[in-house]
């Protein structure tokens, strides 16, 4: 098993090339020759596209060409392909022409490119592109989408409704019947922007003579959006080279197959020099994925002594103007599953719809479905409590799914691995001294102050495979890993991967391991990934699944290298095979550790073959693939300490407490990272953030003056706890992490916002709880 440096919290190596300027991302890449695109996009949220006037702007110096979603179709350039169509839910998939050609459908919708020689010239040229456009009524509340006389952004899409999925287990109704005590809310989980620090940009290089091309793109998933783009612009994937290089954040955002991916290759084919494109800030926040974006009718049924029997809900999904690449997956599979959270909640009912709207279109944002579960269960927990005048954390306490180390199935047909949940919610009370908190909290009360504790004891689903569940809820591609452990001479290991980190912290992570399992130090060993010709098919980073699943595949090929290595030991020593054993990177013979080879040792050997097992493969070099049983299901308890100024409706976060389980932790260090900044982006959805348009469909949040992201001087210093429940999923035990913080602490803050302004009757309110609507709502209750 692993040990010495696996559990140990050693520095990213990623860190010096990135805090030092040194790193290259998609932007730092100059060819030869290079040409740049601008993209025209539409002011208007719906609007008929009657003409695009390209001649004047074709004729201006320096310009190489000017094109429409008309050219890129009739140059074989097809539409965009949705990777998502949920059986049995009668998805709607309308084409999503990577430029509108007949009508724009939102706000930054392309409807023209660019080309030209500098990238200036091309905004301006951009710029001068006069088209005519005859604007529609548009509408961006899903709900409203549905109703009778609202415009229609599709045909075919009668009412916008994309499609209508369920999820259900038990007998609802007659738990409802049953019930003491039902409690309800509409739950508007608001519409959020990614902003990676790195805006999207993509550089194709397209080879007329051999119909090959090479783009380098700010991709979560390089071996994904070359499959997609081989079905889109015609050119066979094995002439595909797509290149991730370093990428400065992603949450989620990165992961789609945008339609700039191929406007590039486009452009570089049509005017035979390779063309890059990059996002301008302004353009991230109406061209790149939004996320969340649901509004959910809620309501839960209880016992009188606390027993959770039932949750229901019908929710409408924003899914903007277009399918993005996975965004039906997202509030169905990955939200509306989750629904029974930590707890045994044995009968559960949701209906989704999924709607059209005029606005950008949304996918996967860190979290990605489950904080929209997360939240509506832990504030519907949190509504039966106070309804019963029962303690938040006793109450969880009485609902948690009991410790399992081997399986539990829920009333949503997962089968969650393993979990603690009530380890994890001790400890989280121990850390804040929970007794002398609410005792402080009634003293403060008492002198008409507001202090609140909020709690949030989530499970989450993460590790996303098995590919035959994939499949299954028809997901258009797998969900396994792969891996290629090479060993040079000199006993240095390069080891190659599918997955395709972007600021996580694998290459630090995946050594660790190979290290602790090989015995080679941690420095001796390079992790290549990012690069569709350098390394082997992978299902990319997103879902928190690079460590449960790619770690599986890395320890396959460790596991092989391991047997060759012993074969190789066995010869060498004139042993039996079966009496070679390995420990801390030596093979001996067994009772004699004195007669040994280490890895080194084997790895020339492998390599130079002069002293060889006749018949034995030279090399030191294993692949392998991994595709898990199940999902890992990560946990924990966070507690918040908030205080609220009744005469400025300010915030002020006081205490954050997170006791998380990934599993076994490979680097605590690098888990506290993600932690860190995993709260800090939930936090961010229930005080600041959050998407707006006006009833025409513009968006007025639509730069950093507008919407607005945490600082770091917002938040008190975290205190954090693991807990260590392992899976059987995985050889290493290990469950994600990269999404908890964000899924968990949205939560935990509005329910100690909550908590605080329970004397002054205020029930509810809708995130973010900016200073203004906390101080209107705290006006309105003491009038
Ligand atoms: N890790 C560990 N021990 C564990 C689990 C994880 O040491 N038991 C380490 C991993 O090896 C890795 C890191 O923690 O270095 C996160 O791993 P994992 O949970 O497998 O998540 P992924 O690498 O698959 O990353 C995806 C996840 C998601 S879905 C979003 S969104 C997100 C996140 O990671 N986006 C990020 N964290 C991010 N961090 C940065 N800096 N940038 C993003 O875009």
């Amino acid at each position: 098993m692993a040990s010495r440096i696996f559990g140990s919290g050693i520095k990213r190596r990623e860190d010096p090339r990135l805090i030092t300027g040194q790193a290259r991302y998609t932007d730092d890449f100059v060819l030869p020759g290079m040409a740049h695109l601008a993209v025209v996009r539409s002011p208007y949220a719906h609007a008929k596209i009657r003409a695009v006037r390209t001649k004047k702007v074709a004729a201006m110096d320096g310009v190489l060409g000017v094109f429409t979603g008309k050219d890129m179709k009739d140059a074989g350039f097809g539409p965009i392909p949705c990777a998502w169509v949920v059986p049995g839910s009668e998805t709607k998939t309308p084409p999503y022409p990577p430029i509108a050609i007949d009508v724009a459908r939102y706000v930054g919708n392309a409807v023209a490119i660019v080309v030209a020689t500098d990238r200036y010239l091309a905004r301006d040229a951009a710029e001068a592109v006069e088209v005519e456009y005859d604007p529609l009524p548009a509408v961006a509340d899903a709900e409203k989408a549905t109703g009778k006389g609202q415009p229609q952004l599709h045909a075919d899409v009668p009412n916008n409704v994309c499609f209508h999925w369920k999820v259900s287990g038990g007998d609802v109704e007659a738990a409802f019947k049953s019930a003491d005590v039902v409690v309800q809310e509409r739950i508007i989980n608001q519409r959020l922007i990614p902003n990676a620090m790195e805006p999207r940009a993509a550089l194709a290089q397209y080879s007329p003579a051999t119909n090959e091309v090479t783009l380098w793109v700010t991709s979560q998933n390089p071996h994904i959006v070359r499959f997609l783009l081989s079905l889109d612009t015609g050119i066979p994937e094995q002439k595909i080279r797509v290149i991730a290089p370093e990428v400065g954040g992603g949450f989620g955002s990165k992961i789609p197959h945008y339609p700039e991916d191929s406007m590039v290759i486009f452009a570089s084919k049509m005017c035979g020099c390779p063309v890059k494109w990059t996002e301008t800030r302004s353009e991230n926040y109406r061209g790149t994925i939004h996320g969340r974006d649901h509004i959910q009718d809620v309501e839960m049924a209880a016992k009188k002594d606390g027993t959770i029997l039932a949750l229901r809900a019908k929710v409408w999904a924003n899914l903007g103007a277009y399918l993005s690449t996975a965004s039906t997956g997202i509030p169905t599979i990955l939200h509306g599953l989750m629904l029974s959270g930590a707890y045994d909640i044995k009968n559960i009912h949701e209906d989704v719809y999924g709607v059209f709207t005029n606005t950008t279109p949304t996918d996967a944002y860190r979290g990605a479905g489950r904080p929209e579960a997360t939240f509506m269960v832990e504030r519907l927990v949190d509504l039966v409590a106070q309804k019963l005048k029962m303690d938040p954390a006793d109450i969880r306490r009485k609902n948690f799914i009991p410790p399992f180390t081997d399986g539990h199935a829920v009333a949503t047909g997962l089968t969650y691995d393993s979990g603690n949940y009530v380890g994890a919610l001790d400890k989280a009370l121990a850390m804040a001294g929970y007794a002398a908190l609410r005792k402080q909290q009634a003293e403060l009360r008492k002198k008409g102050e507001h202090m609140g504790i909020g709690f949030s004891t989530y499970a989450e689903i993460c590790g996303l495979g098995p590919s035959q569940v994939a499949g299954a809820v028809g997901f258009g591609g797998g969900l396994w890993e792969s891996a290629i452990v090479r060993f040079h001479p000199s006993g240095k290991v390069v080891v190659m991967v599918g997955i395709s980190p972007h600021g996580q912290g694998e290459e630090t992570t995946f050594a660790q391991i190979v290290s602790s399992e090989l015995g080679v130090p941690v420095d001796d060993v390079e992790v290549v990934h990012g690069d569709t010709e350098r390394t082997p098919m992978g299902w990319g980073s997103y879902g928190s699944r690079s460590t449960p699943v790619g770690s599986g595949a890395l320890m396959g090929a460790i596991t092989k290298i391991r047997e060759k290595s012993k074969i190789v030991t066995a010869h060498l020593l004139e042993a039996a095979v079966e009496d070679i054993e390995y420990a801390d990177g030596k093979f001996f013979v067994k009772g004699s550790p004195g007669k040994f080879k280490t890895i080194q040792d084997v790895a020339l050997m492998a390599n130079v073959a002069w002293n060889y097992p006749k018949g034995l493969e030279p090399g030191l070099e294993a692949s392998a693939f991994f595709d898990p049983p199940n999902f890992v299901y990560p946990f924990g308890a966070h507690i918040a300490v908030v205080r609220v100024d009744a005469e400025t409706g300010e915030i002020r976060l006081e205490r954050y407490i997170a006791v998380d389980d990934c599993g076994r932790v490979i680097n605590p260090m690098i888990v506290e990272g993600q932690i860190h900044g995993g709260i800090v982006q939930g936090i961010g959805q229930a005080l600041w953030e959050g998407a707006v348009y006006d009833e025409s469909a513009q968006l007025l949040t639509g730069s950093m003056m507008d919407y607005a992201l945490p600082k770091a001087d917002f938040f008190p210093k975290f205190e954090l706890a693991m807990t260590e429940t392992p899976t059987t999923v995985n050889p290493l035990g290990v469950k994600g992490i990269g999404e908890t913080g964000t899924i968990a602490s949205t939560p935990a803050v509005y329910n100690a916002v909550m908590d605080a302004l329970l004397p002054l009757g205020i029930r509810k309110l809708d995130m973010p709880l900016t200073p203004e609507r906390v101080w209107r709502a705290i006006q309105s209750a003491r009038r």
